[in-house]
């Protein structure tokens, strides 16, 4: 089981997009392990962006995504890292296929509503970075799991 990082940026908290989004994983029956509402220090933000330092969006990106709360969720399932990806669009809404989080509610790659993590070293980075041990919920088997993945 793959575990991954997954956000709500502000402008799809502002815009009362939450349930929306959060159904979309969870209906694709994926597992949440974590989830936190929060306000990102500008610190953790330039962490999580680190591979974008230095490039012309990087500073406004940073403000943007410290300029009011996020959902900060991590999920776990078969391929969850490039499920959620899937679910998630394409970085240009432009491109983005209908039927994922950015085709269908976004049209700006800088208010494109959803962060994921792209590798499963970004993952660990990123669930690492907002998540303590103790916060993810590892415990947790659902009865319905043996429906959903063989
Ligand atoms: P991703 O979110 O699909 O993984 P990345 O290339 O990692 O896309 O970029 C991180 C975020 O930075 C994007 O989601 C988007 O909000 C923003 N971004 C990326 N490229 C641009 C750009 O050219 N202009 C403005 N913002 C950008
Ligand atoms: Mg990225």
């Amino acid at each position: 089981m793959e575990r991954t990082f997954v956000a709500i940026k502000p402008d799809g908290v502002e815009r009362g997009l939450i349930g929306d989004i959060i159904s979309r994983f969870e209906k694709r029956g994926l597992k949440l392990v974590g989830m936190k509402f929060m306000q990102v220090p500008t610190e953790l933000a330039e962490r999580h962006y680190g591979e974008h330092k230095g490039k012309p969006f990087f500073d406004g990106l940073v403000k943007f995504i410290t300029s009011g709360p996020i959902v900060a969720m991590c999920w776990e399932g078969k391929g969850a890292i490039a499920l959620c990806r899937n679910v998630i669009g394409a970085t240009k809404p432009a491109d983005s296929a209908m039927g994922t989080i950015r085709g269908d509610l976004a049209l700006d790659i800088s208010r494109n509503i959803v962060h994921g993590s792209d590798g499963p070293e970004s993952a660990a980075r990123e669930v690492g970075l907002f998540f303590k041990d103790e916060e993810l919920v590892s415990t947790w088997n659902r009865t319905i799991d043996k429906w959903i993945c063989e």
